[in-house]
C-alpha cells in the first residue's frame, strides 16, 4: 500500500507546503523500489534506487500539475505556447527536489536508507536535447514559466540520442552518440490519446474551390509530457515531446514472403525524424530531413493547440485572445504557413483574415546575427516536402509586398531561396533580439528593411537564467550563506540580492564568501580536475571558459594569451605570478574543421605546460571533456573569473555570462551581448573590459591587412603563434590552416584584440593578488545580478509580447 502523503496547504501563497518527514519519503521510495521497479532493497542497484527515488519526487509533482491544468482551462486562460527544436533540460532529479522544498527531508530519507544523495543525483543522465544557449534558455524558461504560473507548454522532439558525448583521443575531438533514452526515463507520461498525424510531400488538388492537400507520406507525432514543476511546487507546466510513429507497423505482406528486413522498413523511417538532434553546424545544412524534423514538431504542437483551442473556446475570432506562440528562432518558422494551412483548408477562412490571425497570435525570437547561421531552404526542396506551404508562402510574400509597399528584393523568397528569418518576421506579431545590443543590431542589419516597414515590430527581451538551479541548486555554499544573510526571498525575487550591497564592506561576511567559493574550487579541485590529472591548486584563480566552440566566441585567444603568458613566466620564473589555473569546456560541431583544430590545440598546450617544472606553479590548463549542463553546475559556481570574450556584435547575449556573475565569478569581457548590461548593472570598476566594440571591430574588419598589421604590432601575439609555429605544442603541420586563418584574415579579430586582452588579464592578476577587494568586487558582482533571473525575462514576454497573466490554482 502506497502510504498517503501529508501535504499542508498555505493558505496565503496557496502553496503546497511539504510537511513530509524523512520517514515518510524514505517509506515512499522503499515503496516505489519493491512495487515499481520489482526489486527487494537488498538486491537494488544505484540506478533501482535513482527510478525509486525520482517516483516518489515525481508523486509530488502530480498535484500541482493536474491542478495548473485545470485552473487554466476553468479560468478559460490565455496559453504561451513556446515551439523550440531545443531543450537543454540537464537532470531533472536535483532540480525537483529543490523547487518542491525538499532538500531537509530528502537528504534525511537517504540517510535513513544509507545511499549517497550525490552518486543518486548523479547516475541520472543529462536531458542533452539541445545544443548551447538556445537550447539552455528554452530550459530556464520553461522553469520561470511554471515559477510565475504562466499557463504554458513548450512543444519539441523527443529525440531518442541527444547531442553526442565527446571524448578526446590524441587531443582530438572524437564524437559517440548519446543513449540517455536507452533506460527508462522516468519524469515522462506517454500520451497515446495525444496522437497526431503529420504528411510530407505529395501534391496539392482543388476540391469546391479549396486547396486540399493528399501528402505522399506520414507520420504520427505521439505526445510526451514531462511536468516541469515552478518554485515552492504550486505550479507545473508540461514539456510536451513528440516521438514519431510509423502509420503502419510493419509491412506484413513483405514479413510473410519473408524479408524481415525490409518489413520494417516504415517503422525504421518513421522514427528516423526524432532519431537525432542535429549538431548545430551554424550553417544551413541543407538536410532534407532536418526541414522534415522542423515541420514535424511545428504540426504536431500546431494541431495539438488548435484542438485544445477548438474544444475549449471554438471561435476562431478568439484565438489572439487565448493562444500566444512563441518561436524560438527560425527553426519552427514553418508555424506561419502551417496556422495559416490550417486557417484555409481546415476552417474554411478567407486569406487576409487568416494571415491577421495568425499574426496576432505567432512571435518570433531571433537569437544570431551571423549571415551563414541565418535558415534558408531551396524552393525546389521546400516544394517537394511541403508542397501546399510553398504555395501558401508564395501568397504570403506577394501579399507581403503588395501591402507594404516593400521592393521585391527584401522579401521571403529570393530567386530559388526561401528565407525564413524574413517568413518569421512577416509573420510575427513581435519579433525579439534577446540582449539590448543585440536587439538594436537586429535592427541595424538583418531586418534593416522589415524594420523600417515596421518599426513597432521589433522590441528586446534580455535573456535570463533560472536562479533556482544555477544558483540554489548548483551552489549550496554560497545558498546557505545568502540565506543565512538576506534571508531565502531572493529565490523568487533575484533583485533582493541587492540586499547584500553593504556586506560589501563587512569583513566577516566577505571572508565567508571566500570561503564557500573556496570550497567549491577544493571540491572541482579534488574531483573532476584531478580526475583528469590536473593538479590545481584553489587558490590561483580559476580562469574558466565553457560554452560551444566557435570561431566567434574566440577559445583562441584565450589559449593564445595562456601561451603568451607561459613565455613570460619562463623569461622571469622568479616573478611575482598570480597562479591560475585555465579551464575550457565546450564541444565543437562534427564538420566544424576549424573549431575542432582550436580543441586539439589547447589539449596540445596544455599537456606541455601543465607539464613544465619552470611554470606549473603558475599555470595550469584543464579541458574535461563532453561539457554538459551538468559540469556547468559544478564549474560555475567554482570559477573566479569568467571569459567573455567574443568579437563584438557576434554574440547575441550569452546567458553563461549571467550564471558565472550570480555565482561570484567576475567577468573578463568585450562590449558583445548582455555582456554590456552586466558590465552597466554591476559597474564597469568591477568588470574587466578589454577590445574593440561592435562599431570599431566592423570597421576593422573592412581595413585591408588588419590581421598581419596588429600580429606584427604585438610582440605577446606573435611570439605565441611562433611558438606553435616551432612545434612547441606537437607537430607544427597541425596548425598550419590555423596559423594560415591567423596571418592572412582572421575573421574574428584575434589579432586586433590580443593585446587588449592580455592587458586586461594582467589587470586580473593584480585584482586577484588583493584579496580584500576581489571578494568585495565578487560580492557587488552577486549582489547586482538580480536583472539576470529569467522571472524578470519571463515577465517581459508575458507584458509586451504574450498579453499572458498569471492564474492563480483553485
Ligand atoms: C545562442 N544561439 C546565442 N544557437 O549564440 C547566444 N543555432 O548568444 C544566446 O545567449 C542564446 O542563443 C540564447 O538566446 C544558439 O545557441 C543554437 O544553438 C543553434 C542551434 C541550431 C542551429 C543554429
Amino acid at each position: 500500500m502506497i502510504v498517503p502523503l501529508r501535504v499542508r496547504r498555505n493558505p496565503e501563497r496557496l502553496i503546497v507546503t511539504q510537511v513530509l518527514t524523512a520517514e515518510d519519503l524514505r517509506d515512499q521510495i522503499l515503496h516505489h523500489l519493491t512495487h515499481t521497479q520489482g526489486r527487494g532493497p537488498e538486491f537494488a542497484t544505484v540506478f533501482d534506487w535513482r527510478l525509486a527515488v525520482s517516483y516518489t519526487v515525481r508523486d509530488l509533482m502530480v498535484g500541482p500539475w493536474v491542478g495548473a491544468i485545470r485552473a487554466a482551462r476553468d479560468q478559460g486562460a490565455k496559453r504561451v505556447y513556446y515551439l523550440s527544436m531545443e531543450f537543454l533540460i540537464g537532470r531533472i532529479l536535483g532540480d525537483a527536489i529543490v523547487n518542491l522544498g525538499l532538500d531537509q527531508p530528502m537528504a534525511g530519507a537517504l540517510g535513513l536508507l544509507g545511499l549517497d544523495q550525490q552518486v543518486i543525483l548523479d547516475d541520472e543522465p543529462d536531458a542533452a536535447l539541445g545544443n548551447g544557449g538556445l537550447g539552455r534558455l528554452a530550459a530556464c524558461f520553461m522553469e520561470s514559466l511554471s515559477s510565475l504560473n504562466c499557463p504554458a507548454f513548450g512543444y519539441g522532439i523527443r529525440y531518442e540520442h541527444g547531442l553526442f558525448r565527446q571524448r578526446f583521443e590524441g587531443g582530438q575531438q572524437v564524437e559517440t552518440p548519446e543513449d540517455w533514452l536507452n533506460q527508462p526515463h522516468p519524469w515522462e507520461f506517454v500520451r497515446i490519446n495525444y496522437s497526431y498525424t503529420v504528411g510530407f510531400k505529395g501534391h496539392v488538388e482543388t476540391v469546391d474551390g479549396r486547396a486540399v492537400w493528399r501528402p505522399g507520406e506520414s507520420v504520427i507525432a505521439r505526445a510526451y509530457d514531462t511536468p516541469v514543476i515552478g518554485w515552492e511546487g504550486t505550479w507545473a507546466n508540461s514539456l510536451r515531446l513528440w516521438g514519431a510513429l510509423p502509420t503502419t507497423l510493419l509491412d506484413l505482406k513483405r514479413f510473410n514472403a519473408g524479408d524481415h528486413t525490409a518489413a520494417a522498413e516504415p517503422e525504421a523511417l518513421a522514427r528516423t525524424l526524432s532519431r537525432v538532434l542535429y549538431p548545430d553546424d551554424t550553417t544551413d545544412s541543407g538536410k532534407e530531413l532536418r526541414l522534415k524534423q522542423e515541420y514535424f514538431l511545428t504540426s504536431a504542437a500546431l494541431q495539438d493547440i488548435m484542438a485544445r483551442f477548438m474544444a475549449e473556446h471554438g471561435d476562431l475570432d478568439l484565438l489572439p485572445d487565448k493562444v500566444a506562440i512563441q518561436l524560438n528562432d527560425t527553426h519552427p518558422a514553418i508555424a506561419g504557413p502551417e496556422l495559416m494551412r490550417l486557417l484555409m483548408d481546415d476552417h474554411g477562412l478567407p486569406f487576409e483574415r487568416a494571415r491577421d490571425l495568425a499574426r496576432a497570435t505567432l512571435n518570433y525570437t531571433n537569437h544570431t546575427l551571423l549571415p551563414e547561421a541565418l535558415e534558408r531552404w531551396s524552393t525546389w526542396l521546400m516544394g517537394r516536402v511541403l508542397p501546399r506551404h510553398m504555395q501558401i508562402i508564395q501568397m504570403i510574400d506577394d501579399d507581403h509586398r503588395k501591402t507594404s509597399g516593400r521592393p521585391a528584393h527584401i522579401g521571403i523568397v529570393h530567386g530559388d531561396q526561401v528565407h525564413m528569418g524574413e517568413l518569421a518576421f512577416i509573420m510575427a506579431g513581435r519579433v525579439n533580439g534577446v540582449s539590448a545590443l543585440h536587439t538594436e543590431l537586429v535592427k541595424d542589419t538583418v531586418f534593416a528593411d522589415l524594420h523600417r516597414l515596421h518599426p513597432d515590430r521589433i522590441v528586446n527581451q534580455t535573456n535570463g537564467v533560472t536562479p533556482r538551479r544555477w544558483l540554489r541548486m548548483a551552489n549550496p555554499a554560497l545558498t546557505g550563506l545568502l540565506d543565512d544573510t538576506i534571508g531565502t526571498g531572493w529565490t523568487r525575487d533575484l533583485d533582493q540580492l541587492n540586499r547584500l550591497e553593504p556586506f560589501a564592506h563587512d569583513a566577516a561576511f566577505l571572508d565567508q564568501l571566500r570561503a564557500a567559493k573556496r570550497a567549491n574550487k577544493v571540491a572541482l579541485s579534488d574531483g573532476l580536475l584531478a580526475g583528469l590529472g590536473v593538479k590545481a591548486d584553489p587558490d590561483a584563480i580559476f580562469d574558466v571558459q565553457v560554452k560551444r566552440m566557435h570561431e566567434y566566441k574566440r577559445q583562441l585567444l584565450n589559449i593564445l594569451e595562456a601561451i603568451a603568458l607561459w613565455h613570460r613566466i619562463h623569461e622571469a620564473p622568479n616573478g611575482n605570478w598570480t597562479p591560475r589555473v585555465k579551464i575550457f569546456g565546450g564541444k565543437a560541431a562534427p564538420g566544424y574543421w576549424l573549431a575542432k583544430s582550436v580543441i586539439h590545440l589547447i589539449n596540445d598546450v596544455a599537456t606541455a605546460i601543465n607539464n613544465d617544472p619552470v611554470t606549473s606553479e603558475f599555470l595550469q590548463i584543464a579541458y574535461p571533456p563532453n561539457y554538459n549542463v551538468s559540469m556547468a553546475e559544478d564549474l560555475i559556481p567554482a570559477a573566479d573569473l569568467s571569459e567573455q570574450i567574443s568579437t563584438a556584435g557576434k554574440e547575441a547575449s550569452g546567458t553563461g555570462n549571467m550564471k558565472f556573475t550570480m555565482n561570484g565569478a567576475l567577468t573578463i569581457g568585450t562590449l558583445d551581448g548582455a555582456n554590456v548590461e552586466i558590465r552597466e548593472l554591476v559597474g564597469p570598476e568591477n568588470f574587466f573590459l578589454f577590445g574593440l566594440t561592435a562599431a570599431e571591430a566592423a570597421a576593422e574588419k573592412a581595413r585591408p591587412g588588419h590581421a598581419r598589421a596588429a600580429i606584427e604590432a604585438s610582440e605577446n601575439m606573435k611570439i605565441a603563434l611562433q611558438l606553435i609555429a616551432e612545434g612547441r605544442f606537437g607537430r607544427a603541420e597541425s596548425w598550419y590552416s590555423l596559423l594560415d586563418r591567423t596571418w592572412n584574415d582572421d575573421p574574428f579579430l584575434v589579432a586586433s584584440d590580443f593585446d587588449s586582452y592580455f592587458a586586461a588579464q594582467r589587470a586580473v592578476d593584480r585584482a586577484y593578488a588583493d584579496p580584500a577587494s576581489w571578494d568585495r568586487m565578487a560580492c557587488l558582482n552577486i549582489a547586482r545580478s538580480g536583472f539576470f533571473s529569467s522571472d524578470r525575462t519571463i515577465r517581459g514576454y508575458m507584458r509586451d509580447i504574450w498579453h499572458a497573466k498569471p492564474v492563480t490554482p483553485a
